[in-house]
């Protein structure tokens, strides 16, 4: 067993009985790390918090408006803080008035106070019954773009006649045109380093000059906490840069996806020398949610927010760290869309919060793709998924969603205009074409938008939603036609298909009450009319796996054995109920055991491995020199794919499921070919086949 040797006075510190609160692990780390005197800056999160989740599931099913969702979630949070917060904020009052913590500041979109103070003081503070836990105020940092912006010039490209590549990819123009949308009377916002509020780009839809309700309040439409100055000011060329992607326009020259709205924007990221931290974003955040302060009206808050930083663990930013997810989740059931760049680290992972994935719509998470290229291949850089930040840890699938970002063209600082590459570049992208769909349907939910953008976006890469795409490249011309329809198609979500295995069918948005059926193909897509439904599926020779019924809330659940028969092959899933059907779910039919074998040698020991075997189980290590066939195994009640099977050897199945076969591979058997598959009661393995050396 490890055995942590602590320092006298921190072994001592984090030995202090913790009555009610706690403090987060990595908290401890540092904590560990910090001399006696040196001020931590933290965030104090209380125990009594508003369940968001529980508020906006509520609000989902009474389709409560977004005034009405503004209002509601802004006055739940203020009211918790002000009910809860009296008596810690009057002992820190005390406590700094003492001089012994620095500062501190109240938080209400979380019930949280950000405390600067020494770590005996920290740990004093975790002991509170009213405490649930400490966490370090980690530093922020923009997506940095990949190289120094290539400067172009203005008019060169773009404009109604030429739109930008990205633009076309996405099809914006075509809603432009076709549509007469561009995102007008929508309100958008970034959280970024800053705006040129002079660029031609964007300076006639800059809030606070657009609109005559910010008469004489330009901090509802420009938040600037650092240098507290007054109209939008580039400090670095970044945020212009997303901005103009999101919304920008000169006459002639629409960089932007929706070149009609107007926006607002906080400049608290990367400020130059001066370091941000999550309590900065979170002062952002609660700003964004309500600029002008008032809870009952809500035309001063933004449809979106794209986020183009990230919290890394250069900075000792532990994954899947959940201190943040409570400001956004807040901001989304009160109405903004909130999306995140990946990151633009490659293989290496994502960013801090894309690689959050506790349901199918947090964080929305966006990757890069090279649109000025046939086929939109996925840029180098882009972070790539899977992420385990899941309620149970398993890998899922990120990033969520794809947009243009390798050698993007858009507004910089100065009344110029420049290419920038980066995850950075796609999530503006994304931004704009929530600004379309809010157009069309000022009252779409955020969740609806985003499953409209997933059920919409153009597939790429491997079929279905991948860990380089996600749901594949936004197409900004499908989602508005489904937003103006208002119709959320049906959505059918298939665990794996493993042969011999349960899985789970789920639909969601069914008719309520309705009869859904679900239906599976293994011989691919077709057109199927189904008399009895009233529909024509999208599969051939479709076969029923069960029928459910939808409820209230139009969620329909099947549990279905997946047969043996067509292990290694696809499988086409659909669910289908009157006159309505489901996207449809492409699968490989998985082997519930697998087979890996070592390099044959003749007169060597050779390893045969088995996974996923049922724990105590009989495995037999099948091999054939005769080819593949089909013969049936009466003891383990399995049909084989070998020609003559012999048992190699049979084993017990730990209680892993694993099973090791090692033999000596006998000299004579030099130069044969051997085709090897595994099996156990009613189940078997993949093939293996090699030659032996
Ligand atoms: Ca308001
Ligand atoms: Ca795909």
């Amino acid at each position: 067993m490890k055995r942590l040797l602590l320092t006298g006075t921190a072994a001592a510190i984090l030995a202090t009985p913790v009555i009610a609160g706690e403090i987060d692990p990595d908290l401890r780390r540092i904590i560990l790390k910090t001399s006696d005197n040196e001020v931590l800056s933290t965030l104090v999160f209380l125990n009594d918090q508003v369940n968001i989740a529980q508020m906006n599931a509520a609000m989902n099913q009474a389709k409560v408006n977004l005034r009405e969702r503004h209002r509601l979630v802004v006055t739940s949070l203020q009211e918790k803080a002000g009910l809860t917060q009296g008596d810690l904020i009057a002992h820190l009052t005390d406590l700094k008035d003492a001089g012994r913590i620095s500062d501190f500041h109240p938080y209400w979109l979380s019930n949280a106070i950000r405390v600067d103070a020494t770590r005996g003081e920290i740990v004093q503070l975790a002991g509170r019954q009213d405490v649930l836990r400490v966490y370090f105020n980690y530093p922020i940092e923009t997506v940095a773009p990949m190289g120094a912006p290539v400067a172009v010039e203005q008019g060169g490209n773009g404009g109604l006649d030429n739109p930008e590549p990205g633009l076309v990819a996405i099809r914006a123009p075509e809603v432009w045109t076709e549509f007469g949308v561009m995102g007008n009377g929508v309100l958008t916002s970034t959280l970024d380093t800053g705006v040129d509020g002079n660029h031609p780009a964007l300076a006639s839809r800059w809030a606070g000059v657009a609109d005559s309700r910010y008469a004489g309040h330009p901090e509802w439409a420009w938040f600037d906490p650092v240098t507290n100055t007054t109209f939008p000011t580039a400090f670095g060329s970044h945020g212009t840069h997303t901005m103009g992607t999101v919304c920008g326009g000169a006459p002639g020259d629409e960089i932007g996806v929706a070149p009609g709205a107007t926006w607002i924007h906080a400049a608290v990221i990367d400020r130059v020398s001066i370091q941000r931290t999550v309590a900065d974003a979170l002062l952002a955040f609660e700003w964004l949610v309500d600029p002008d302060g008032d809870p009952n009206t809500n035309w001063d808050v933004p449809a979106v927010c794209s986020n183009s930083w990230r919290l890394v663990t250069g900075h000792g930013y532990p994954p899947c760290d959940e201190t943040f997810w409570t400001h956004l989740d807040a901001c989304e059931a009160a109405g903004t869309l909130i999306t995140f760049s990946a990151g633009n680290e490659g293989f290496s992972g994502l960013g801090r919060p894309s690689d959050r994935a506790t349901d199918e719509y947090r964080t929305f998470s966006v990757a890069a793709v090279d649109a000025n290229q046939q086929g939109w291949p996925i840029a180098s850089f882009s972070s790539r998924g899977p992420t385990n930040c899941t309620p149970n840890g398993q890998p899922a699938i990120k990033p969520d969603i794809s947009g243009p970002g390798v050698n993007v063209r858009s507004a910089l600082p100065g009344n110029s205009y420049g290419n920038l590459s980066g995850t950075s570049m796609a999530s503006p992208h994304i931004n704009g074409v929530v600004c379309l769909m809010r157009e069309v349907n000022p009252d779409l939910s955020v969740d609806d938008i985003k499953q409209i953008m997933y059920d919409t976006a153009f597939d790429l890469g491997d079929p279905g939603e991948d860990n380089n795409y996600g749901y594949g490249m936004v197409d900004a011309y499908e989602a508005v036609v489904a937003a103006i329809s208002g119709d959320i198609p049906m959505r059918l979500r298939a665990a794996s298909w493993t042969a011999g295995v349960e899985t789970d069918l789920e639909v969601f948005r069914a008719t309520p009450g309705s009869n859904v059926a679900f239906i599976y193909s293994i011989q691919g897509t077709g057109s199927t009319y189904v008399p009895q439904l009233d529909v024509t599926v999208d599969l051939a020779s479709p076969r029923l796996a069960g029928i459910e019924t939808a409820d209230q809330d139009g969620y329909a659940l099947h549990h279905m054995l997946v047969p043996f028969g067509s292990e290694g092959t696809h499988v086409w899933m659909q669910a289908a109920e009157f006159q309505r059907k489901s996207n449809v779910v492409d699968q490989p039919v998985e082997y519930r055991l697998t087979l890996e074998v070592s390099r044959w040698l003749a007169g060597v020991r050779g390893d045969a491995e088995v996974f996923g075997a049922t724990p105590g189980a009989t495995v037999a290590f099948l091999a054939s020199f005769d080819g593949t066939g089909s013969t049936f195994i009466p003891q383990f009640n399995v049909t084989v794919d070998l020609l003559n099977p012999v048992t190699a050897g049979t084993r017990v199945a730990d209680q892993n499921g694993y099973a090791l076969l090692r033999q000596l591979i006998p000299t004579e058997l030099q130069g044969r070919h051997v085709w090897m598959q595994a099996v156990e009661q009613r189940s078997k393995s993949n093939l293996v086949e090699q030659d032996i050396e």
